[in-house]
């Protein structure tokens, strides 16, 4: 027969591994400049719980295992927020080489949300170059035509 006690401490180990598991905060370590960012990175709701943004329901639906998270070269290669970056690249990590423990990649000021379409990295200098030389080209074969 348990005593009562015992039942009792067991009672509130219980409940501490369950808050703790509501908690999750521990999602932050798991992606690279998770720490830096917050629960904001994966949730609606700044505070973390609740509704996921498209980065947090890109995790939910593939990116788990057991609670963790499950960061790497495909996690990566997504562009989550559909914003044209890269959820590698809003993180400082393209290549999805962090890993658990490793210190935070890249700049922190350089940091960008990899679930808000309206948080990005400014247009890469390959971009603006590219586009730039399209205008060109056309603008010689407009001439050429002329
Ligand atoms: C890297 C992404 C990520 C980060 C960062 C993150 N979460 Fe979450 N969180 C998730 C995912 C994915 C789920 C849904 C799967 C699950 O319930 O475990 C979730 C679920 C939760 C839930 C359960 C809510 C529900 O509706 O079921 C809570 C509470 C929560 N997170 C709290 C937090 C808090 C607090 C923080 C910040 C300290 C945080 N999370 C940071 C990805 C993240
Ligand atoms: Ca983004």
């Amino acid at each position: 027969m348990y005593h009562a006690k015992t039942l009792a401490a067991l009672a509130a180990a219980i409940l501490l591994y369950a808050s703790a598991i509501e908690a999750r905060p521990h999602r932050l370590t798991q992606v690279p400049n998770g720490t830096n960012i917050g629960c904001v990175l994966c949730h609606l709701n700044p505070g973390g719980g609740g509704a996921r943004n498209p980065f947090g329901g890109e995790i939910e639906n593939g990116f788990l295992s057991e609670f963790d998270v499950v960061w790497g070269p495909e996690l990566a290669a997504l562009d989550s927020d559909g914003d044209g970056a890269t959820n590698g690249q809003e993180l400082l990590d393209a290549d999805g080489l962090w890993a658990i423990g490793d210190d935070n990649p890249g700049n922190v000021d350089d940091v960008t949300l990899a679930g808000d379409d309206e948080s990005f990295p400014p247009s890469p200098v390959a971009t603006a170059v590219a586009s730039s030389t399209w205008a060109q080209v056309k603008s010689a074969f407009r001439d050429l035509v002329d």
